[in-house]
């Protein structure tokens, strides 16, 4: 293995269209964190680089829908995602973001220097256009029938009702979102990098030199490569993004898969003037992490540009993680399937380490996982609370007791002693060599084995028994249960940074380097702890099922959205019911608004009055069909003028999920003003 002086962690940006959840903690900024922390606590030079991606069609599609703008959007999620990685403790060394000026500035530098190189092919290609917007179409702005299942609302590069990847040329009537008009084909130039090019490069750097990495990464890998590369475009036509600094290129922008790579870099820039090290220097060691759909980027287009740029280093791993699931299902934003972060924290204050736990000790290492609250209950109760926590708090709570808090002096130390003692040392090589080899799962067990450890040493010595003996023999279990305590706070850093700075508050410790793990004298007798408090708490069941009331909840909302019905409004009272004067009436006269296309002005005897009533109905009745039609209404309804008419009152009627109209009728001849009630 090569040596290495320094190592530049990137872990992916994630994109500013949303809170960030459990998915994105376990598949990429726990154990990129986890290795950072490590590798710092082992005294070597680490960067950890984060930040938001703030560019591509879904964040411009997200601030059409809420009318804000796109900056309006990504400032919105860049600060609430930022907020979550700081509150649970995600190390980065600098956060930042790609909508800033020297990301932009960094981009173009590169798109420059490739273009200048002549690294680029450009070729035209016809793209659906919206004549009325004057625009052209990204996939995500061109909905259609689907030529697979005929869902009618699918996007033009999938349909989320059967799965099928599209092309927007497959849809059946397409139509813009922007205009709801049918676009149609016009000429576009664009930039593409021609990844066919490398493909022999890429074959020996990746199949030949990296066979190391994970096999779900070389996999994928192999398989694009196999299957042949083609040259791919890396501009858009879309007003969000980053300029193409090149003449000819109005109105175009970076593809956002080629400016946010390039995150990595604008971001360590702005945090080190000694940014060119980490970028340049061969002997730094660069590790992306990320979730599996990022894959092909990070291992084939990114470094192809880094490539071609020529002046960069290649990453050295790309540790990528399949998927977790929540409590069986695919976790989704738009389905608000997800635990999002914000609100863990709101629910479960203070126990950052508990979901970091959990989420590590189940990591979608090698194939996608599900994370269910009952596990999250018992890896807690089980696990943090039984073994870690229940050791500890046994060794510190007989030291107050037997000692009023004082390490004691040890005597001579039995063989079991000894070995136990020894385990540490054992352990710490496991866990160093998990971690490195990218095995966060079980680097986790290895620090927690050392929990185990204690709880089975204390167990098996009992010195609550034999302090009535000899209580001599009792000195040395506690200082050597005390010293078990004290690796713990070294060994379990990485992982639950929170419980480790507690636990050293516990034991009056400062914080040691990795290399003092597996000391047996690194708390010295006389040295004076402190009362000792619990280290985890048990989550009784009803938290537990808070949360998973919340997630019914959420699915009962996503089976009526998908049946088209509205979820129920609140509980009112009966009271707020009787304000509302509903009477049968008949229509006695209609006629259309003019210059409107939605209102019919119309007459209704009520049994009480004749009145005018205006109402939006004129695009599914005509006037003369509805003379006599009987209707419920809403008599006591304020009146308001509508388009210089006086409406007085209100037409109840029925809406179907596709927006047609049906009176609220009595299926018998009723006497008009009878109520509803
Ligand atoms: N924002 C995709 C994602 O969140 C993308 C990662 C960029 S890493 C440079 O899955
Ligand atoms: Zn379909």
């Amino acid at each position: 293995m090569k040596n290495f002086k320094r190592t530049l962690i990137t872990s992916a940006l994630p994109y500013a269209n949303g809170p960030v959840h459990i998915g994105h903690l376990a598949g990429v900024y726990v154990p990129a964190d986890i290795y950072a922390r490590y590798l710092r606590l082992k005294g070597e030079e680490v960067a950890f680089i984060g930040g938001s991606d703030e560019h591509g069609v879904p964040i411009t599609l997200k601030a059409k829908k809420e009318g804000i703008t796109p900056q309006d959007v990504v400032d919105k999620y860049h600060g609430m995602i930022k907020a979550s990685f700081e509150k649970f403790g995600i190390s980065f060394d600098i956060y930042s973001r790609t909508s800033s000026k020297i990301h932009h500035e960094t981009a173009s530098e590169i798109f420059k220097t490739l273009y200048d190189k002549g690294a680029f092919i450009e070729q035209t290609s016809d793209q659906f256009f919206d004549q009325e917007a004057n625009q052209f179409l990204a996939d995500r702005y061109i909905t259609g029938t689907c030529p697979r299942c005929n869902f009618e609302k699918a996007y033009g590069d999938q349909c989320e009702s059967c799965g099928s990847t599209l092309n927007a040329t497959d849809l059946i009537d397409p139509k813009s979102v922007l205009s709801g008009n049918k676009p149609v084909m016009k000429e576009t130039k664009h930039w593409f990098l021609p990844l066919d090019q490398y493909e022999p490069w890429l074959r020996e750097w990746i199949l030949e030199c990296h066979k190391e990495w994970k096999p779900n990464v070389y996999g994928q890998c192999k398989s694009w490569i196999d299957g042949g590369l083609n040259p791919r475009a890396v501009t858009r036509d879309l007003d969000w993004g980053i300029p193409v600094p090149v003449p000819g290129s109005e109105g175009k922008v970076l593809y956002v898969w080629f400016d946010a790579p390039i995150g990595y870099i604008s971001a360590t820039k702005e945090w080190s003037s000694g940014w060119e090290k980490w970028w340049k220097d061969p002997e730094t060691k660069m590790v992306h992490f990320i979730g599996k759909d990022n894959i092909v980027f990070h291992c084939i287009i990114f470094p192809v540009v880094l490539k071609a740029e020529g002046s960069f280093i290649l990453p050295e791993n790309v540790p990528a993680n399949e998927f977790l699931n929540l409590e069986g299902d695919k976790i989704s934003t738009s389905r608000n399937w997800a635990v999002w972060l914000h609100e863990y924290l709101e629910d479960f204050p203070g126990k950052e380490d508990v979901l970091k736990y959990t989420l590590t000790a189940n990591a979608p290492e090698t194939k996608d996982n599900d994370f269910t609250w009952k596990d999250f209950q018992t890896r807690n109760n089980s696990e943090l609370v039984a073994i870690f926590g229940n050791f500890v708090n046994r060794a510190l709570v007989l030291t107050d007791k037997y000692y009023n808090g004082e390490v004691p002096t040890p005597g001579e130390l039995t063989e079991y002693d000894k070995n136990t003692l020894s385990e540490i040392a054992t352990l710490k090589t496991l866990v160093e060599k998990s971690i490195e080899t990218y095995h966060f799962r079980e680097a986790l067990k290895n620090a927690m084995d050392m929990a185990r450890l204690g709880n089975k040493y204390l167990a098996d010595m009992e010195p609550w028994k034999v302090v009535k003996t000899d209580p001599e023999r009792v000195k040395t279990i506690m200082n050597t249960a005390l010293q078990i305590t004290a690796n713990l706070t070294i060994v379990f850093e990485p992982f639950l940074p929170f419980t480790t700075e507690k636990l050293r508050g516990f034991m009056n410790l400062d914080k040691f380097g990795w290399q003092e793990l597996g000391r047996t004298d690194l708390v010295t007798a006389g040295h004076k702890i402190n009362t000792p408090e619990l280290l985890f708490e048990k989550i009784e069941d009803e938290a537990i099922q808070a949360q998973v009331d919340k997630l019914l909840a959420t699915k009962k909302t996503n089976e009526l959205e998908q049946a088209k019905v509205n979820p129920a409004k609140n509980n009112i009272e009966y009271e707020d019911f009787a304000k509302l004067d509903i009477r049968i009436g008949t229509i006695i006269a209609a006629e259309k608004v003019s210059k409107t296309r939605k209102l019919l002005k119309l007459t209704i005897d009520t049994g009480i009055d004749k009145r005018t009533v205006v109402s939006g109905i004129a695009e599914y009745f005509e006037p003369d069909k509805i003379i006599g039609q009987q209707v419920s209404i809403l008599i006591n309804l304020a009146p308001k003028i509508l388009k210089g008419i006086e409406s007085q009152g209100m037409i109840l009627m029925a809406e179907n999920p596709d927006g047609s109209l049906v009176f609220v009728t009595p299926p018998l001849k009723t006497k008009e003003g009878s109520e509803v009630r």
